[in-house]
């Protein structure tokens, strides 16, 4: 099975991404209905584990919605078996230099581009018998820029072949720059960070995301050049319409 979000790019098209943390098929499979073109389970910053992860990747693959997942850290243990559960793309937090990004794109390839090692559990399933013969190509790699390291290494990052993408974490970015965590950041000096990130990405052909709040501002940052675009998370939504209802009848 060939990977949507590659063809969307190459189409010159923008990628819409889903983020989730509530652990569960249910949620998992209402967000694959929502209309996105892919969806990332986060392993580093919510509750989805192991044992969560294939209900969910199962769930995700009742629609053509395409099944990423944020990894904890640059592990290739996590990143492998990751990919034989059925994840057609990853994203690794914390890339820190063209080595990081080196280590991380050679976990998500098969020899002789990478060192993954071979035992497609449940992406043969998804993938097709055809899988392993394609993986190479077929899998997305998404190194997080976010840190004054990944700033001052941008251009060893994005000269690492094999690296399809870079995303901005706009927390963690924000904090290494002295301006603490947050989404939609206005500060000049993280906007600047952020609008040199997309412009060297897109200048290599790499395809650039960024973590946003809004669709305001995710609209912004599609027209600075981003093409993987994530607007809040499931969890966000589901307190964001609670709590919006809950207010609304107290004024009643
Ligand atoms: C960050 O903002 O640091 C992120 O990793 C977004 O998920
Ligand atoms: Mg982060």
């Amino acid at each position: 099975r060939e990977n949507r979000v590659r063809s969307i790019w190459e189409g010159g098209g923008v990628v819409l991404n889903g983020w989730l943390h509530v652990p569960s098929s249910f949620s998992a499979e209402v967000m694959a209905h929502a209309g996105y073109d892919s969806l990332t389970i986060d392993l580093q910053h919510g509750p989805p584990d192991m044992g969560s992860v294939i209900p969910m990747l199962q769930a995700i693959s009742t629609t053509d919605v395409v099944p990423f997942a944020r990894v904890n850290w640059n592990d290739p243990g996590t990143i492998m078996k990751l990919l034989d559960a059925g994840c057609y793309g990853i994203i690794c937090p914390m890339i820190e230099g063209r080595e990081d990004a080196e280590a991380f794109v050679g976990a998500c390839r098969y020899p002789p581009e990478g060192y993954r090692s071979y035992g497609p559990f449940r992406a043969n399933l998804y993938g097709g018998p055809d899988y392993a013969a394609n993986a190479n190509e077929a899998v997305v790699t998404v190194a997080m820029i976010e840190t004054r390291e990944a700033l001052e290494d941008l251009e060893g990052i994005l000269s690492v072949p094999g690296l399809d993408a870079v995303f901005v974490g706009p927390s963690d970015l924000g904090q290494a720059l002295g301006h603490g965590p947050g989404m939609d950041r206005e500060e000049p000096e993280v906007v600047e960070a952020i609008v040199r990130v997309v412009g060297a990405a897109r200048d290599k052909g790499l395809a650039a995301g960024i973590f946003t709040g809004s669709t305001g501002y995710a609209g912004r940052m599609i027209e600075a050049g981003f093409n993987f675009v994530n607007v809040s998370s499931d969890v966000r939504f589901l307190a964001d319409g609670a709590s919006a209802a809950a207010a609304a009848l107290r004024e009643k």
